[in-house]
């Protein structure tokens, strides 16, 4: 005995409808929100020359606590040279407030550089 074909059962169409529209909206190209702007475009490197590390424990706790400030997408400290080179968001912050978090636990910044160039 063979039953109808039937067609898809009701809830499971009407989630595919809502599938299919939450994936347009997500991928409208003109979602000018604002909630997908483009990474990139204002983040920022800078070098930061740090005194007062002595040891492989204050490169951690420095990238440490540069990793946790709002708006550093990425750092890499380093002891020879003693300094650090931080990605950071222009909308989210600046370099003085990355420098002043340095300071916070401890340590002094010397001098800050743009770009990711070493000292010559
Ligand atoms: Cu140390």
């Amino acid at each position: 005995m063979q039953t109808n074909t039937k067609p898809l059962p009701l809830p499971l169409l009407l989630l595919i409808i809502a599938g299919a529209l939450l994936v347009a909206v997500g991928c409208s190209p003109d979602g000018s929100a604002g909630t997908t702007a483009p990474q990139g475009e204002s983040t920022m490197t800078s070098t930061l020359e740090i005194d007062g590390m002595t040891c492989m424990s204050c490169v951690g706790g420095v990238e440490g606590a540069l990793r946790r400030m709002d708006g550093v997408t990425a750092a890499a400290v380093t002891l020879e040279p003693p300094e650090a080179v931080v990605s950071w968001d222009a909308r989210v912050t600046s370099v003085e407030a990355i420098r002043s978090g340095v300071e916070e636990i401890g340590y002094t910044v010397l001098a800050v550089r743009e770009g990711a160039e070493s000292s010559e």
